[in-house]
């Protein structure tokens, strides 16, 4: 350990080398705070923090003075699920408006591409066909959009919708006040009357155990005919087979699926050569350094000071 240092953070992922992804610049983020990488061979009773994103089974067995794990974007499904994460340890997600910023113009982007056929503009192009869509072209305001989550990224996408235009209605677990322009639901009575009125649906949820596989064959059925799904939250939300089933009979028109069950998207899958699914590499928006190291020096000054960091997800709930 250094001369000043009175912290270890480890770094644990078996998908990333954090080390490379977070730069060297991260090493200076948090004042004192020494980085080491997983499996720390030295003494483990100095690792008081961790930063995580996929991390193995048996990550945090090894360490029984670690008091937070952050991660190093907004979800943290990927490190709850994690065998070896000890009830009292604090998970942190990170808070970034500019990522946000970023989710919002991916989904108005995928919204305005049904809502303006872009996907017929294509296909008449690679046949040289000129063909106006005319009296057909749809209204934002014809278009009513039901974003599935409220939080910090759901809030601000489904303002900038309704600042578009489109007709904005906005699912979370718990009632709260909603902006002019958006129209509030809760609990299961609220998604069954959201569904009923939604032609573009986004998914915009945490993975939890309430969450998993909301994105069902009841669901699409409640939707309007030719509806349009934006999943952008995670894989396990979807059941993909009723997916193929809801576009096969036309009850949706297409899909754009940022997020799968299994990252990358296998070869074989049969989303990639769907003619209606859009696909992207969970590439959606991306949390930018600077909110990362923010972060890790919040969590670190409040694990100094004894407090609990900001931004901690609330274990019960799961996010
Ligand atoms: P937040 O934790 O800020 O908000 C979560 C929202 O979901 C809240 O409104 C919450 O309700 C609602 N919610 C949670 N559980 C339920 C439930 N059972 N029923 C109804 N509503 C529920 O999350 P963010 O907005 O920051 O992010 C959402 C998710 O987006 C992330 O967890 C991640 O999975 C995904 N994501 C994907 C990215 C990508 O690149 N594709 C990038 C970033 C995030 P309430 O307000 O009542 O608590
Ligand atoms: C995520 C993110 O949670 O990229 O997917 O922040």
């Amino acid at each position: 350990m250094n001369a000043i240092a009175d912290m270890r953070c480890v770094l644990v992922s078996k998908s990333l080398d954090l080390r490379r992804y977070l730069g060297p610049q991260f090493a200076h983020a948090a004042d004192q705070v020494e980085i080491v990488s997983h499996p720390h061979e030295g003494s483990a009773a100095d690792v008081r923090l961790a930063v995580a994103w996929h991390p193995p089974d048996d990550a945090f067995e090894r360490y029984p003075n670690l008091k937070a794990v952050c991660s190093i974007g907004a979800g943290v499904d990927n490190i709850l699920a994690c065998p070896s994460l000890r009830p009292d340890i604090d998970v942190i997600r990170v808070v970034d408006p500019a990522q946000a910023q970023m989710m919002s113009s991916f989904v108005i982007w995928h919204v305005i591409g049904h809502q303006r056929c872009f996907a017929t503009y294509q296909a008449q192009q690679r046949e040289q066909r000129w063909r106006r869509l005319g009296l057909g072209q749809r209204r934002a305001q014809d278009m009513p959009v039901a974003i599935l989550g409220f939080g910090e990224i759901g809030r601000r996408v489904a303002t900038d919708l309704a600042f578009l235009g489109f007709p904005v209605m906005a699912w979370s677990r718990t009632a709260k006040p909603m902006p002019q322009g958006i129209s509030g639901f809760d609990g299961a009575d609220g998604l069954d009357a959201i569904l009923g009125q939604t032609e573009v649906l986004v998914n915009l949820l945490p993975l939890t155990p309430e969450t998993r596989g909301i994105l069902n064959r009841r669901t699409f059925a409640r939707m309007f005919r030719g509806g349009y799904l934006i999943q952008v939250g995670r894989g396990e939300h979807l059941v993909e087979a009723d997916l193929l089933a809801a576009l096969d009979s036309g009850q949706l028109a297409g899909a754009a699926l940022d997020v799968f069950a299994t990252e990358p998207l296998p070869p074989h899958h049969p989303f990639w050569q769907y003619p209606r699914i859009v696909v992207t590499p969970h590439d959606a928006c991306e949390v930018s350094m600077e909110a990362i190291g923010a972060t890790f020096r919040a969590t670190a000054e409040a694990i100094r000071a004894g407090r609990r960091p900001p931004h901690s997800i609330d274990r019960e709930r799961g996010y």
